[in-house]
């Protein structure tokens, strides 16, 4: 997709902030610090656009980009940082697991995992509520730069593994591997 506009629209702490023009919504989840907002500025070619950091946590409210004037990406808060709850909703915020279950726009979820760890068990749980609540979800292995051809496969099979059913995509914002591919699958569903 030809990127011609991307524009950073607002971040909201709460519901009533939520954008409210009714246009489809992708959004990007995973744990602090996997690189969502990294895979958001890469696939929009801009960078900085949404912050990126070495500190986890460092993007705590749902923020949307306009994308074309005609759809969204929505930044998710990271979850799984610095504490280890039971469950994932005390764990990663009431705020991220509403807009998932609430939100009509949202047509496909972009998990990402990092290529060089097994999934954790959070990323197992929310890929189970994903796929218990029937969303249109695509995990992204990331940072996927830091692996052999060899680990990387490896590492992509233990994700199909760990999580049954899914679509995964290697990806890399340092080198755009993978680009083409998960536009195609945002163009599927915003088009
Ligand atoms: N080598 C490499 N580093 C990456 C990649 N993607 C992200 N990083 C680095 O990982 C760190 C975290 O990236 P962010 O994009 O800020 O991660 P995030 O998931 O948005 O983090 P939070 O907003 O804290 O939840 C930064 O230092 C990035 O430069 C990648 O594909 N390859
Ligand atoms: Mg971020």
């Amino acid at each position: 997709m030809k990127v011609t506009s991307a524009e950073f629209i607002k971040s909201a702490f709460e519901e009533s902030h939520w954008v409210r023009d009714g246009l489809p919504e992708v959004s990007f989840l995973g744990r602090s610090n996997v690189g969502k907002s990294s895979l958001l500025n890469s696939l929009l070619g801009r960078k900085g656009l949404a912050k990126t950091s070495n500190t986890p946590g460092r993007t705590q409210s749902i923020n949307f980009f306009l994308i074309n004037g005609s759809f969204y990406f929505v930044d998710l808060p990271g979850y799984g940082f610095a504490r280890v709850p039971k469950k994932m909703r005390q764990d990663w915020g009431k705020m991220a697991e509403d807009y998932l279950a609430k939100r009509k726009e949202l047509v496909l979820s972009i998990q990402l995992v990092d290529a060089r760890h097994t999934p954790t068990t959070l990323d197992r749980q929310l890929y189970e509520w994903l796929t218990f609540h029937r969303k249109n979800s695509l995990v992204v292995a990331t940072k996927a730069d830091k692996l052999s051809n060899n680990k990387l496969n490896k590492s992509l099979d233990e994700i199909r593994r760990l999580m049954p059913g899914c679509r995964v995509l290697p990806y890399s914002s340092v080198t755009g591997k993978g680009k083409d591919a998960v536009w195609s699958q945002i163009e599927a569903v915003v088009g």
